[in-house]
């Protein structure tokens, strides 16, 4: 949006918890963000519509208005988690999706890493998973003579994985081992994940880049074996991965996988990012088992507010929110049960706040 991040006196946050646990933990975020003071422009809160519930009262997964809103009046926003059917069901499709396009967040950015015992130590599991987030599969379902018949076409252009694999140089050139691996299965898919491979690989010799990512080390897996290498099972397979850069539902379940190397779903946050806007969003779904018992892990959604709030240049109060999450972990007296502890969301909401 126009105002520069200096200039600005207010920070307009739309809140879409959307369902399940969502509207758990980003209540939780939005306290977070709360306490940060004068570190970042006045938070100004605006709630959202979406989601499957939204769905069942309206009839409509994302009302015109939440897009309207996010896109005229926001300056940045926080999701939840969205509880999509697993059967198909006439006039739903899945709101988050569909945000991701309408607002052309075209790259889902999932760190996935761990707290050193100590600080200043080197945290054992460092990488970021970035995810194409604006295209991949379609589904149509015909019924033939035989029967039902279903198909998904899978879109991979190049104009998206030119722009998600800039994004991904540009990330691999911050980090100290500007390491970027590009995950595919070209083995296979040769034409669509041909063409995504083919296409990252030449970011460093587009146009106007001259020689910026010289400094990059590329790579690239098929994304079976990246999962398997995900879990180190010697020392020198440790911390293979630095920035892996995927089509999109290779990128979600990777983050899913990596999260297991952190202890739990429930402490990987994630942002999606264009050119123009930016949506914290916790890597977790809506988790319906654990529902309204109180027990979900906002951690996430925090981290994830943290990522956003970076993305937008509040260096100052992301490093809060981050340092204050790091040492509820670190000591590991307040916990939610994901991680073995016996805490509650708001035990542990209780515990950051503390120590922002
Ligand atoms: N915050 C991530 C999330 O909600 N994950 C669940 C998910 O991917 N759901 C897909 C959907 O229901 O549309």
């Amino acid at each position: 949006r126009s105002l520069s991040t200096s200039a600005r006196q207010t920070l307009k946050i739309g809140l879409i918890p959307a369902d399940g646990i969502g509207r758990e933990v980003i209540p939780a975020a939005k306290a977070a963000i709360e306490a940060l003071g004068s570190d970042i422009p006045k938070p100004q809160f605006i709630d959202l519509l979406a989601g499957w519930e939204t769905f069942t009262k309206t009839g409509v997964a994302l009302p015109q208005e939440t897009v309207d809103v996010l896109r005229n009046e926001c300056d940045c926003a926080l999701f939840g988690s969205v509880s999509s059917p697993s059967k198909k069901v006439t006039g739903y499709s899945s709101p988050i999706v569909a945000l991701r396009k309408e607002l052309d967040l075209y790259a889902n950015i999932r760190p996935v890493l761990s707290v050193a015992p100590e600080v200043g130590q080197q945290p054992v599991v460092d990488l970021i998973v970035v995810r194409e987030n604006t295209e991949c599969l379609q589904e149509v379902q015909t019924t033939t003579d035989t029967g039902k018949e279903a198909r998904a076409t899978r879109v991979i252009t190049e104009r998206a994985s030119r722009r998600i694999g800039q994004m991904a140089f540009e990330l691999a050139l911050a980090r100290p081992r500007k390491h970027l691996t590009i995950i595919h299965k070209s083995n296979v898919l040769s034409i669509t994940d041909g063409l995504f491979r083919e296409t990252v690989r030449k970011v460093p010799t587009l146009p106007g880049i001259d020689g910026k990512y010289d400094g990059v080390t590329i790579m690239e897996q098929l994304v079976d074996s990246a999962v398997y290498r995900l879990f180190p099972h010697h020392v020198s397979e440790n911390r293979v991965f630095d920035i892996m850069v995927a089509p999109n539902l290779y990128g979600d379940i990777l983050s899913d996988a990596a999260a297991a190397l952190v202890g739990s779903l429930g402490l990987v946050p994630s942002v999606n990012a264009g050119d123009n806007f930016v949506m914290g969003e916790p890597v977790h779904g809506s988790a319906p088992d654990i529902v309204g018992k109180g027990i979900a892990n906002p951690l996430a959604s925090i981290r994830s507010a943290a990522l956003m709030l970076r993305h937008l240049g509040y260096t100052v109060g992301a490093d809060r929110l981050d340092t204050a999450v790091d040492q509820v972990i670190r000591e590991g007296t307040t916990l939610t049960p994901d991680l073995q502890g016996k805490s509650s969301t708001t035990d542990v909401l209780e515990a950051v706040l503390r120590r922002i």
